[in-house]
């Protein structure tokens, strides 16, 4: 038997008992073998705006709540106009500003609170969100079971909130806060300030960032060299002033002989670096996500406005993703 719960989700209700049954063993496990939590892990945690231009995790899970509220969009994790048609159309139906954005205000009215048993879209989004921002490999077919049931439970531990497996509101809030980790697919990892573990972003710098890169890849210049972004959870990265807010990303520039993935870093002085294949790669980020600027002192590129002169900024390309 299956009863209406919400807009797009249809609940079991026997599962259900079986959720909360799984959920109290999980909970009791957590406090027995989980290290000490704070009382928030993310205490800053919030929506991060989605608007025509973004790309990624959170814009997807836009997409698949929309889908939830009956608007047929397709959930590609490319906010376009077809999105955005659609965001103004819910927002219409709810008396928000329409304005085709997704803000705190909008988010909140989106989501749907989704637990065990349920199925539909906006179980969906939760799976993408919990893949992306956990590097874990949830099949993203909109049924709420015992696996993803685990992962959101382990996410609330995770995050410091009440872990009792359902996303409701706070949940959804510090899902979508929480950064997103990159396919390395198109993309090399190079460290070099040693903080290893900085290759986190939000949502949208990710999604981007990965678009980039797999067209870029495409022209057979090699593959694209990342350097920091953030921590997992930002805060301070020795040697960055900036970096801290996962919108932030540091890439080398393209050699002649493609391997800027394995042969030593050079600067745009360097007789290996590749100018038309590095001003092929900045117009492929300008391309694929909303961009401020990007730091980088080749004066060629400069004078064609592609990027923007920063001192230190010889060596890589530093993304500013709004
Ligand atoms: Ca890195
Ligand atoms: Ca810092
Ligand atoms: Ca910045
Ligand atoms: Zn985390
Ligand atoms: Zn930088």
């Amino acid at each position: 038997m299956t009863i209406r719960s919400s807009p797009g989700t249809t609940r079991s209700t026997p599962a259900r008992a079986v959720a909360a049954a799984v959920a109290f063993v999980l909970a009791l496990g957590g406090a027995v073998l989980g290290p000490a939590q704070p009382a928030s892990a993310f205490p800053g945690a919030f929506f991060h705006t989605q608007r025509e231009g973004n790309r990624g995790v959170d814009t997807q899970a836009v997409q698949y709540l929309l889908q939830a509220r009956g608007h047929s969009t397709t959930a590609d994790g490319v906010f376009g106009p077809n999105t955005r048609s659609s965001v103004v159309a819910f927002q219409d139906s709810r008396g928000l500003e329409d304005d085709g954005i997704v803000g705190p205000q909008t988010w909140g009215a989106l989501i749907v609170t989704v637990r065990q048993g349920d199925s539909g879209a906006a179980v969906r989004a939760v799976q993408a969100l919990l893949n992306k921002k956990r590097r874990l490999s949830l099949a993203v077919d909109g049924v709420f079971g015992s696996g993803t049931h685990a992962a959101v439970v382990a996410f609330q531990n995770h995050a410091g909130i009440t872990a009792d497996g359902i996303v409701g509101p706070t949940t959804w809030q510090n899902l979508v806060w929480h950064y997103a980790y990159p396919s390395f697919t198109d993309m090399c990892d190079q460290d070099p300030d040693g903080n290893g573990a900085a290759n986190w972003g939000t949502g949208a710098s990710i999604g981007s960032l990965e678009a980039a890169a797999a067209s870029f890849a495409g022209s057979g210049n090699g593959r694209l060299p990342l350097g920091d972004i953030s921590f997992e959870h930002g805060g301070d990265i020795p040697g960055h002033s900036t970096h801290e807010g996962g919108l932030d990303v540091d890439v080398w520039p393209i050699r002649t002989d493609s391997a800027q993935c394995t042969a030593g870093r050079i600067t745009w002085q360097s007789s290996a670096y590749d100018r038309a294949a590095t001003r092929l790669l900045v117009q492929r980020i300008r391309a694929t996500g909303r961009v401020e600027s990007i730091f980088f002192n080749d004066p060629t590129l400069i004078s064609e406005g592609l990027t923007t002169n920063y001192p230190n900024h010889d060596n890589h390309l530093h993304i500013n993703y709004l």
